[in-house]
């Protein structure tokens, strides 16, 4: 057995007027209680410092770089990596990364337990549009504010395991699991801003975008037998509505602990990374059982 205690901690809206002070302060309220509850670990959601701005179309870029961190840690988290050294947890969580070469990243990190940083992902398939579209009902601009991630789908090894992480829109493309699967990944780690309606398809509201959340996550992690933890921020952002649902589902692909609200909600399960092992020596025994001489379009179309 090598268990972990998982904290998923989902967070409530951040409005747009709200300052990184207050945001670190609810995040350092969830890892005290992540700690209480005896967290190992605890993740929080994709741009989990400041409301989901790619919602917000600004004419000129550059008026979008107060939304960025120049540089992780730095004064506004440094709270946030001291509490965790303090109570020994490792911590994920996703922020918009600006680089000292100017590259504009959707990024997440990953600690050890000291607070020091281990792995940092910058989200590859970045969803929506870079130009204002006046047919949508809101805007979706990562195209715009983002460029698309240049790290791959790395995993380390941390807290005794192979850990991987994604951002939002990733969970919906099964490469994202595949590669990091080939890579041995026992645990999953995504962060998630998913609007509750579609913008482009009036029908489309929070049960469908739930149902999707689940199956996405259900998905990757049955197929690469592996923990899935996915993390919302949610609830109304300045009057536009982000799903909850935050879930952490096992290697057999079913959803052991669910969010109920929309407001910061902590979920904490102990992951056990052996129990990882039955499906990836049997059904998705990859050297066995892939022909990958078959699966060439993946790749090059
Ligand atoms: N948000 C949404 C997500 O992928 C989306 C965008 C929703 C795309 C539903 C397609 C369908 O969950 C982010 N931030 O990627």
């Amino acid at each position: 057995m090598r268990m972990i205690n998982v904290a998923a901690a989902q967070m409530g809206p951040i409005q747009r007027a709200e300052g990184r002070d207050v945001v670190v302060r609810r995040m350092l309220a969830l890892m005290d209680e992540a700690k209480a509850k005896g967290a190992d670990l605890i993740v929080y959601p994709e741009l989990a410092l400041t409301t989901f701005f790619p919602r917000w179309y600004m004419e000129n870029r550059a008026d979008a770089d107060g939304w960025f961190e120049r540089e992780m840690p730095n004064d506004a988290v440094r709270p946030l990596f001291d509490r965790a050294a303090r109570h020994e947890i490792a911590m994920s969580f996703g922020y918009a990364e600006l680089t000292p070469d100017g590259h504009h990243f959707n990024t997440a990190i990953l600690t050890d337990r000291t607070g020091n940083i281990v792995g940092k992902y910058r989200k590859i398939h970045l969803p929506g549009h870079a130009e204002f579209d006046p047919e949508r009902t809101h805007q979706h601009l990562e195209k715009r504010y983002f460029e698309p991630g240049d790290l791959g789908f790395p995993v380390w090894r941390n807290l005794g395991g192979i850990m991987g992480m994604a951002v939002c829109n990733d969970r919906r493309w099964p490469e994202t699991y595949r590669v990091m699967g080939l890579q041995g990944v026992e645990m999953v780690l995504i962060g998630y801003n998913t609007p509750s309606v579609n913008a482009q398809k009036g029908d489309e509201g929070p049960e469908k975008r739930l149902f999707h959340n689940r199956l996405s996550a259900q998905a990757g992690a049955y197929q690469n037998s592996c923990w899935v933890i996915a993390v919302a921020k949610a609830g109304d952002e300045d009057g536009h509505r982000l799903i909850g649902g935050s879930i952490i589902v096992n290697p057999d692909g079913e959803i052991v602990t669910e969010a109920k609200t929309e407001d910061d909600e902590l979920l904490v399960h102990p992951c056990d990374l052996d129990a990882t092992a039955f499906g990836k020596e049997t059904i998705f025994n990859f050297a066995a059982h892939r022909r990958t001489e078959h699966y060439g379009l993946i790749t090059s179309r």
